[in-house]
């Protein structure tokens, strides 16, 4: 028998679950665990914002995934902790958010610092708890850790009152860690329909969702499309499932995915969608979305299946289970010469328009394209929300699963700088990279000053156009150029913000070799802001209007021209 508080027994249980890095910001109701995390093996990384814990723990979550902790005091800490949970509930990531509350006694009397965390967060956790005594945290914490990361990941949320944390318990065993439990088992029969589909059908695509990667089935998806000899199309979630260069992938579908990727999509006879949602800005209009195609869809979620566009054969289960067993089950495919032609020449007639380097070393997809030879394979590249991230989607040669980290589902501006520190505190050999923009930077700003602390190795490549860009090319496209609110009037020297904080700041030199100045910008080590003016005209091509059919693609007439001069 041993004696523990609450705010020890929830220490304990945190180590013996493995968690050796958390990420958060103290304060009243929680102070009792912060006083139990003294001298702990536990390292804490205290962020400046909550929503910067959040994200930093995904960051932490995203890269290995497993399970990453962020802790916050009641009230407005735990709001501050709302978007970064969402955020993880759309992209299915496995995130313990731990809220202190106001003591038993004073909920519902509009306490100091009380907000009722346990409803605000109902809707976007996957599974919350109220602790009621220490003696409920023995079987919650392990519990949270099953249900986040078993079946369809998710951020699960442990809300506890500071009485809950004072109390003193004895207790006679410390439970098991908790763990990934299986999910439903797939049975051979819809697999085995699966295969005589897949070996029958003419032309058959891939579309690969996040879940792939989540699954650990990213090279098995790949074997699986070499036994067929089909196209592969990806979601933003699911780049770096496949080598951007293999001859069937054809990268990314959707409102700014390549137009030979979404024709292709239109002649497909069958779509295999795997550990994908079938989101509309992968879709556009669903009703135009693969026309001509039988859709089998393999998920861990059942409600997944079906639920946007009806399914011919639904196979739910763990993503690595099903196609292993499928592929060991499928004969030897046809050749489909003729489709994997087709494939190949849309994507030669449909590039991505990009000026040559020389004329034009500051277009934004030189740059990116320049990132990614000065970067190595393993690199890890998170961005924020807007034309960056689109052309990071659209150009970063991606080769491994879990290097681009992303806020896809609900495409949160200020994800990218605290999801990098996240990313290089679970892989402190590997480079990592932010790519964000001048409007999102300002987002999550403050986490400069943790980076600089804890010295990572996290260069941010800043493109600097002046404005909200997304914003500013929508207005451009479809508001008649009425420019509202996405213009910035006045503009902060980024580089020396950067070293206001404490880091290399650097800004790029329009006249010069920019893109030698950023190659030797990130040859140095340690932390580094990079600015990058952009053309503030430049736009994401090709695009799909919102709500639009994927045919309905819009391109660069400009650029198209000039590179067809070049
Ligand atoms: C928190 C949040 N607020 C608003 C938006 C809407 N939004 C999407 S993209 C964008 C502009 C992003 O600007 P910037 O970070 O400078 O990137 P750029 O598009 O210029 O590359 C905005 C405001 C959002 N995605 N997230």
């Amino acid at each position: 028998m041993k004696t523990y508080t609450g705010a020890t027994l929830l220490r304990t249980l945190l180590e013996r679950q493995g968690i050796h890095t958390i990420a958060g910001i103290p304060g009243g109701a929680i102070l009792p665990f912060y006083d139990a995390l003294h001298g702990s093996r536990i390292r804490h990384v205290l962020a400046r914002h909550e929503q910067g814990a959040g994200f930093i723990a995904q960051g932490m979550a995203r890269v290995t995934g497993h399970a990453a902790v962020c802790v916050a005091t009641s009230g407005p800490g735990a709001t501050n902790l709302l978007t970064a949970i969402a955020d993880a509930r759309l992209d299915s990531v496995p995130l313990v958010a731990i809220t202190g509350q106001v003591p038993q006694p004073l909920i519902g009397t509009d306490a100091f610092q009380e907000v009722d965390t346990y409803g605000l967060t109902l809707p976007i956790t996957k599974h919350n708890f109220l602790v009621r005594s220490a003696a409920e945290l023995l079987e919650v914490v392990p519990l949270a850790f099953q249900l986040a990361e078993s079946g369809r990941p998710g951020p699960v949320l442990i809300d506890v009152p500071k009485d809950v944390l004072n109390a003193r318990i004895d207790v006679a065993g410390l439970p098991e860690r908790g763990h990934r439990t299986s999910v439903a088992w797939c049975p051979d029969e819809p697999i085995e329909q699966l295969a005589t589909l897949l070996v029958g059908c003419e032309r058959p695509v891939l579309y690969l969702g996040g879940g792939v990667i989540g699954a650990g089935a990213a090279e098995l998806a790949r074997t699986l499309a070499q036994r067929l000899n089909a196209p592969v199309v990806a979601t933003l979630m699911a780049l770096g499932a496949m080598e951007h260069d293999d001859p069937l992938f054809m990268g990314m579908l959707g409102m700014h995915g390549g137009k030979g990727t979404n024709l292709l999509l239109q002649e497909a006879d069958l779509v295999l969608a795997v550990g994908a949602r079938f989101d509309d800005r992968a879709t556009g209009k669903v009703a135009e979305f693969c026309p001509r195609a039988m859709i089998a869809h393999i998920d861990i979620d059942r409600a997944e299946i079906g639920k946007i566009k009806t399914t011919a054969l639904g196979l739910q289960g763990d993503a690595a289970d099903i196609l292993r067993r499928l592929v060991a089950q499928l004969p030897d495919a046809p050749a489909r010469p003729a489709w994997r032609r087709r494939a190949m020449d849309l994507k030669v007639k449909h590039p991505l328009h990009c000026p040559a380097p020389a004329h034009h070393p500051l277009h934004p997809l030189n740059v990116i394209r320049e990132l990614g030879r000065q970067l190595p394979e393993d690199a890890i590249v998170t961005t924020d929300v807007g034309q960056h991230q689109m052309w990071v989607a659209q150009a970063y040669p991606f080769r491994q699963p879990r290097t681009l980290l992303t806020s896809g589902g609900l495409g949160t501006m200020g994800f990218g700088l605290p999801a990098a520190i996240g990313a290089a505190l679970a892989a402190p050999d590997r480079r990592v990279v932010c790519v964000s923009g001048d409007g999102s930077i300002l987002m999550n700003v403050q986490e400069l000053a943790t980076l600089a602390e804890l010295q990572l190795p996290v260069a941010i490549v800043l493109f600097n156009n002046s404005n909200l860009g997304l914003v500013r090319q929508q207005q451009e496209l479809f508001y008649g150029g009425r420019y509202e609110a996405s213009r910035f009037a006045h503009a902060p020297d980024f580089a020396a913000v950067a070293r206001a904080f404490g880091l290399r700041g650097v800004r790029l030199d329009r006249e010069g070799d920019p893109l030698a100045q950023l190659a030797a910008a990130l040859a140095e080590r340690g932390p580094c802001l990079i600015d990058v003016p952009i053309d503030d005209q430049a736009n994401v091509y090709p695009m799909v209007p919102p709500g639009a059919a994927n045919l309905q693609t819009i391109t660069a007439p400009e650029l198209e021209l000039a590179t067809a001069h070049e």
